[in-house]
């Protein structure tokens, strides 16, 4: 016993890139998205493209069901405001992924967004994985393991679901595509899960939280703490039975980054099927692939990376880049359009 527990302490240890001597190159990622759900996608959308340590590739927005009811036109829309606060739009392509779940484990749909993982994942290899952020439902990765079975050599997907282990089970990203997560299992491709139960344990934040790292760190601040402050006005009575208050709520996905930025401590188990009901099962008999699931999130360093990339952002603001073009904090195109709840009172996005 003693033993295995000093084995996970290890493992728990192990930071997600680790590189001997010098800066880490950054980890290349593409994110999933069901932006517009909630404001949690924003701001782990603006701290993944931010992060030097990363290299987002692209974001696939898709879809979320009732009461949101959005597609993939929707969240991305959503996910390009966010990158455009934070003068990432013109860095990063935004796709529209699927507009709703697998219609089984064998069937995937085809759709740009999917086009563009297959796509990206040519340039990787099972030495060299491009690693999948998934902030919402995993539709879009199952497909394209689906079309292209050589992607499951190609990838690895982090993930915010499930919310047990060893009972499984999930609230809303898995319950929004049972199908997809049962392809993705059952698909040799490694995976890591951040439960919503750990989010919440460490990413809760209150209003005054979010308003005081937020302050002076100039729009692309404002709109993140806007993000949150309406959020709960909207809906913070009516999780707070949940969350612990109406004024408070954890920003869900930044667990997901905080995976890529080596911020969690996780443990390899053994790798669960997925049952119709959402529950795991085992042994999976169909993969071999790595399974982890994280158990502790560091919140301080997490949130602090968000406030220091802000706060360089804002130093960065009007003043030219080395090559002479204007610097990456320079305005974006305006996006078009307000998605889901945030009609009701939308913040502004546009940085300068
Ligand atoms: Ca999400």
């Amino acid at each position: 016993m003693l033993r295995v527990l000093l084995f996970a302490a290890l493992v728990s240890l192990v930071p997600w890139t680790a590189h001997a001597g010098g800066p880490p190159e950054p980890l290349p990622v593409v994110i999933t998205t069901d932006c517009g759900a909630d404001m949690d996608d924003q701001w782990a959308i603006a701290h993944a493209a931010l992060s030097p340590r990363l290299h987002t590739l692209a974001v696939i927005g898709n879809f979320a069901p009732e009461p949101h009811d959005l597609h993939g036109a929707d969240t991305a829309e959503c996910a390009r405001e966010a990158l455009a606060a934070v003068g990432r739009l013109a860095a990063v392509p935004v796709d529209e992924g699927a507009d709703g779940p697998l219609r089984d484990r064998a069937t995937p749909a085809r759709n740009e967004g999917v086009d563009r993982l297959v796509r990206l994942s040519e340039g990787f290899s099972p030495g060299r994985r491009l690693t999948v952020l998934a902030f919402g439902p995993a539709t879009d990765i199952a497909s394209a393991v689906l079309i292209e079975p050589a992607v499951a050599e190609r990838i690895e997907v982090v993930a915010l679901a499930f919310d047990h282990y060893p009972e499984g089970g999930d609230g809303w990203n898995v319950r929004n595509d049972v199908a997809a997560w049962q392809a993705l299992l059952d698909a040799e491709v490694p995976v890591t899960t951040a439960s919503g139960y750990v989010a919440l344990d460490a990413l809760n934040l209150t209003r005054a939280d979010s308003g005081a790292m937020m302050k002076d760190l100039g729009p692309p601040g404002a709109y993140l703490a806007c993000l949150h402050a309406t959020w709960l006005d909207a809906f913070g009575d009516v999780f707070a039975g949940e969350t612990g208050g109406a004024d408070r709520w954890p920003v869900w996905d930044e667990a997901v980054v905080a995976i890529a930025l080596g911020l969690t401590g996780q443990r390899e188990l053994a790798r669960p099927a997925l049952a119709d009901d959402g529950s795991f099962s085992f042994p999976n008999a169909r993969s071999r692939a790595r399974y982890r699931w994280v158990g502790s999130i560091d919140r301080q360093r997490l949130y602090g990376d968000l406030v220091g990339l802000l706060g360089r952002l804002r130093s960065e603001e009007g003043s030219p880049s080395a090559s002479g073009r204007p610097t990456a904090a320079a305005p974006d195109v305006t996006p078009a359009r307000c998605v889901g709840w945030m009609c009701r009172k939308p913040c502004p996005a546009v940085n300068g």
